[in-house]
């Protein structure tokens, strides 16, 4: 009987070294995250590369085209003896108006004082604060008059990438035709994003318009965490502005996106709620889909508000361009 014992705990103690060893040999064969084990890494399908640039069609934005209001005046004529381009007051000039004194560019114009007669009428018209026939403006919607658009063409870019720094600018434009034909740019928001392993987070979130962002900027928003499976979510919540607000994102699915750039296969399809953002990122509530192809980025957006979307029309991502 004793022998039996004894012999079980040496049996015991020679397999439980085994058993443990067994343990720790399943552990390390598990493979790295890849999609054969249903993990998708999230630094493959939102790249961040200097150089990368995208082009999407989005009806998401509100954009005041930009105008040249009225006509200028060019001030009283002088000579300009030292070549500065400013009238310094020992310098003649000619009193256009006859009030005695020097009417630069920038003081009030009155009949005399020449003109640059931008809208070609022939008369001087004071600026309005309104944009009239004739002005030049930016026109973004391509509608032919100036106007708030809402159909864009947003360009974003990664101009430069400090690589002591894992969080990225992207800067945004939206692209037009001034009214005289040649092609032109206003700014979009400048958005920020980091991609590692503390997952894809959104820093700057758009521009910061309120003052509460510059003393407490908001803690970023994690759209994912490094590597995703179906199903998996996120959720951020927190004290932006003046609103307790939250953003769950959802990998919903994976699925063929066609959009102008091009047909991609096995994109993951995210499902955003947005709840009670404020300011600039007021537009983000609500229920939006987005759609990231792998080594392009965000290829489709849709809503919050119906009819509202990105498409990607052109992009050109680690030195591949599309379409
Ligand atoms: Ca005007
Ligand atoms: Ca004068
Ligand atoms: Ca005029
Ligand atoms: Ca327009």
């Amino acid at each position: 009987m004793r022998t039996g014992v004894l012999l079980s705990i040496i049996g015991l103690c020679l397999i439980a070294p085994g058993l443990m060893i067994g343990g720790c040999t399943k552990k390390g064969t598990n493979p790295p995250p890849g999609e054969e084990t249903g993990f998708y890494i999230m630094l493959q399908y939102f790249p961040l590369d200097e150089g990368d640039q995208w082009t999407w069609e989005v009806t998401f934005f509100e954009v005041a085209e930009e105008y040249v209001d009225g006509d200028s005046s060019l001030g009283e004529p002088f000579t300009d003896l030292n070549g500065n381009g400013i009238r310094d007051y020992e310098e003649q000039f000619q009193d256009s108006n006859f009030n005695g004194k020097y009417d630069g560019p920038y003081d009030p114009w009155s009949p005399g004082i020449p003109y640059a007669d931008r809208n070609s009428n022939g008369q001087y018209d004071a600026p309005n604060g309104m944009w009239e026939l004739g002005e030049r403006f930016l026109d973004l919607d391509d509608n032919g008059v100036c106007n708030k658009a809402n159909k864009l063409e947003l360009r974003d870019s990664i101009p430069t990438v400090d690589p002591q720094d894992s969080v990225i600018t992207r800067q945004g434009g939206f692209a037009g035709t001034y009214s005289d034909g040649t092609p032109g740019t206003m700014a979009g928001e400048t958005n920020a994003f980091s991609n590692d392993t503390l997952g894809l987070r959104w820093h700057g979130h758009g521009d910061y318009t309120s003052w509460y962002d510059l003393i407490a900027p908001g803690e970023p928003i994690v759209i994912a965490r490094d590597t995703m499976r179906l199903g998996d979510s996120v959720l951020t919540e927190g004290q932006y502005g003046w609103s307790w607000t939250s953003w769950l994102s959802i990998l919903e699915g994976v699925e063929s996106v066609t959009v102008p750039a091009g047909t991609f296969v096995n994109c993951l399809r995210f499902k955003s709620i947005a709840v009670d953002w404020d300011d600039n990122m007021e537009k983000y509530n609500g229920v939006s889909y987005q759609w990231y192809a792998k080594d392009v980025g965000l290829v489709k957006w849709t809503g919050p508000e119906q009819n509202q979307y990105w498409t990607l029309t052109s992009a050109h991502v680690a030195g591949k361009t599309y379409p």
